[in-house]
């Protein structure tokens, strides 16, 4: 059985090259207990919240093969995604507040989506283009994960987020400075944008021409044609011991031991992508959607649903780097978080949708 399986790889699109040299998944199917689920950045904002425990079952039916639908490509960065019917959401919750049940129908009108998470080499191009400054520059300050901080940075911080202590205000830290002012991102050009406001998202992705995905576009396009699945490839986090996205291995937030290949962000490139080609829509960095954030949903079958029409944060989705089980297991299509929308973080990024294409897409 072993062999044969381990052969396809040999057939997909050789477009991992990342990935494929990564070091074997040391945690096949994603064991570890179901600990508290806080604030693993999940709610570093200019306000915060915090989590409690939720039991997670592991489905055996649930786990069987299924083909997943493909996205059809379209020029080189947006994924046109099928309309279709899907269930969101999901009536087993791993997160009881952060309101992912229930599980609802909902049915989508086509639309495209962009095959990455923006990178800084994009967001560099809509800077130079338009001189827009960023919401974490105008504040003069963002969160930065305190593991990712050089010392120097570090004694320079009196203030930190009661709930969640390794967010720390970094000042000078935007999206050309992710640590603070003596970082940059000169070898990290084909990285996720960071330090990046729902705000400032929406900015960039008028001046491409498109938007964000609402919450239910963005999770029908993680789930890849998959029904009722944990993540975009399935129920198992790493099938045949490799790894599919870039989130935390070790205890959190002391130990990362970066096994999948990354510390901190990976390319937007890196690791398979989904059944649309999708790739990184959980891990790597957060995603924000265009949606108001609310806990509370009807069970009702919805056609192409933009969430509330008013609120004071807006959804995210799909966890970052910095998720591990046992405290932010939120890197599962079904699950969310929220921040205001002039918030902004060392995880925190996002990609455009779009309803038409550009022609110079
Ligand atoms: C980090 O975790 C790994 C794997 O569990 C372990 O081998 C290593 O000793 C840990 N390192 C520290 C500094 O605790
Ligand atoms: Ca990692
Ligand atoms: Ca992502």
């Amino acid at each position: 059985m072993a062999a044969p399986k381990a052969g396809l790889f040999l057939l997909l699109p050789g477009a991992w090259p990342v990935w494929l040299g990564l070091a074997l998944c040391s945690v096949p199917g994603g064991g570890g207990s179901s600990g508290e689920q806080g604030t693993c950045g999940c709610s570093a904002s200019r306000g915060s919240g915090s989590g409690e425990a939720a039991a997670w079952r592991y489905s055996q039916e649930a786990n069987a093969p299924q083909q997943p639908a493909r996205g059809t490509l379209v020029g080189g960065q947006m994924v046109s995604i099928p309309a279709g019917v899907f269930t969101m959401g999901t009536d087993e919750p791993a997160i009881q507040q952060d309101g992912e049940g229930p599980a609802r129908r909902v049915r989508l009108s086509r639309f495209y989506m962009d095959r990455y998470e923006v990178s800084n080499a994009e967001f560099e191009k809509f800077v130079d283009a338009t001189g827009y400054l960023t919401e974490a520059e105008k504040y003069g300050d963002s969160f930065v994960f305190e593991g990712m901080l050089s010392e120097r940075v570090k004694t320079e911080i009196h203030q930190a987020v009661a709930a969640a202590p390794w967010w720390l205000p970094v000042k000078g830290a935007n999206w050309r400075h992710p640590e603070g002012p003596d970082s940059d991102i000169s070898n990290r050009m084909e990285h996720p944008v960071l330090h990046v406001s729902w705000n400032d998202a929406v900015a960039y992705c008028v001046w491409a021409g498109k938007r964000l995905p609402t919450e239910a576009e963005w999770e029908y396009s993680c789930r890849g044609g998959l029904e009722n699945r944990l993540f975009p490839w399935g129920n198992k986090l790493c099938p045949k011991r490799q790894h599919y996205a870039n989130i935390w291995q070790g205890d959190f937030p002391t130990n990362n031991t970066g096994e999948d290949g990354f510390k901190g962000t990976a390319p937007v490139s890196a690791f398979p992508p989904n059944g649309y080609g999708l790739y990184n829509v959980v891990g790597n960095a957060w995603e924000w959607t265009a949606d108001w954030w609310a806990v509370h949903h009807s069970a009702e079958e919805m056609h192409n649903p933009k969430g509330p029409l008013s609120g004071t944060d807006k959804v995210k989705k799909g966890g970052s780097y910095m998720c591990h089980k046992s405290y932010c297991y939120r890197y599962r299509c079904a699950a969310r978080s929220q921040n205001t929308p002039d918030s902004s973080a060392s995880n925190l990024g996002f990609r455009c949708a779009a309803d038409t294409l550009l022609d110079s897409l």
